[in-house]
């Protein structure tokens, strides 16, 4: 049973338990989503568990059974997969719990799932590469399948190499691992050496640890005739972009700490019986090197430089504020 709230007379919830089960915690994405989650629930009260499933889908699963066992009141859920989660998660949801998923296939009814718009994010980041190449180049693909964004990714990207006939992928790779931007850079520099100068235009990378590693491989190799077109964004992230002579040149984002907070509101308005929506998709904006200033900017100034960029106005209850 979840412990009474009177949340929509005005009384916010107090000592709310919030199991936060990720299927992985790599990078400061990851690191900078967690401050999201924890933030808005300390700011209403409540204590977080962060669960990390180190990409084993079934220890995920047994994650959110203890969670459901524990009689926690919220379970967030970040990345998964529903054939992993959807019994675990509807025993959650029959004893009371309430959940709310980030980047995953759940349907379960009574679960709200949200994401960053991953066709939009794609699609930003893919045009704007394909117009500074006017539409012809030869390009290096960084994906990894398997997760839900980076599926919806590569819809996106399938229908970009119609759209744009004139770009050709040379080369594709990429993998989720403990160290996936120092893998990446390595792989990154073999592919360099394979295609010398010439041969390569652009990166498309669909995972700022893919772009960061890929930076700093061409940027080692001196090859500054290519340019990186990320997604994600992180305080790191623009401090790599923002170096002389990155080869990181635009990136599609949205903020992770404001997913964060948006999913937290979210179970904290399932708490106080209030309707949520199955689906919401916050908005991704293009960043691009060109805007941001000599001096160095974290993600809490750029709204300065990049217009609506911020907090969003998503799942705000007037009792929360
Ligand atoms: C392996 S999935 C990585 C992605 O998850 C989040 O959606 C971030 O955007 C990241 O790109």
């Amino acid at each position: 049973e979840t412990k009474p709230v009177s949340a929509s007379n005005g009384t916010l919830p107090k000592d709310i338990d919030v199991a936060l089960i990720m299927q992985m915690s790599i990078g400061t994405f990851s690191s900078q989503y967690i401050n999201g989650v924890t933030e808005q629930v300390e700011s209403f009260g409540g204590n977080v568990k962060v669960y990390n499933a180190d990409n084993d889908l079934s220890k995920m699963a047994s994650y959110v059974d203890t969670a459901t066992t524990q009689g926690v009141d919220v379970i967030l859920i970040d990345h998964g997969r529903a054939d992993a989660l959807k019994e675990p998660v509807q025993r959650a949801l029959d004893k009371g719990i309430k959940v709310v998923a980030f980047d995953n296939d759940l349907t379960n009814e009574g679960v709200t799932v949200i994401d960053q718009d991953d066709y939009s994010l794609a699609w930003r980041s893919l045009k704007a590469l394909a117009e500074d190449l006017d539409g012809e180049g030869k390009i290096v693909t960084i994906w990894v399948g398997g997760f839900t964004p980076m599926e919806r990714r590569h819809t996106i990207y399938d229908a970009f190499l119609k759209r744009y006939p004139g770009i050709e992928e040379v080369a594709k790779f990429g993998s989720a691992t403990n160290n996936t931007a120092l893998d990446t850079q390595s792989q990154m520099e073999a592919i360099l050496k394979k295609y010398p100068e010439g041969e390569i235009d652009a990166v498309f990378a669909m995972w700022d640890e893919f772009a960061k590693g890929a930076s700093r491989a061409i940027k080692q190799a001196g090859r500054d005739e290519i340019a990186v077109y990320g997604i994600d964004l992180s305080d790191e992230d623009l401090q790599l972009m923002q170096e002389e002579g990155s080869p990181w040149k635009v990136t599609a984002a949205t903020d992770p700490a404001e997913i964060g907070r948006v999913q937290v509101r979210y179970a904290y308005q399932k708490l106080a019986g209030e309707e949520t929506p199955s689906i919401h998709s916050i908005d991704p904006y293009l960043v691009d090197r060109d805007v941001l200033p000599d001096e160095k900017v974290t993600m809490d100034d750029l709204g300065q430089y990049v217009p609506n960029w911020g907090a969003s106005d998503a799942a705000w209850s007037d009792w929360m504020k």
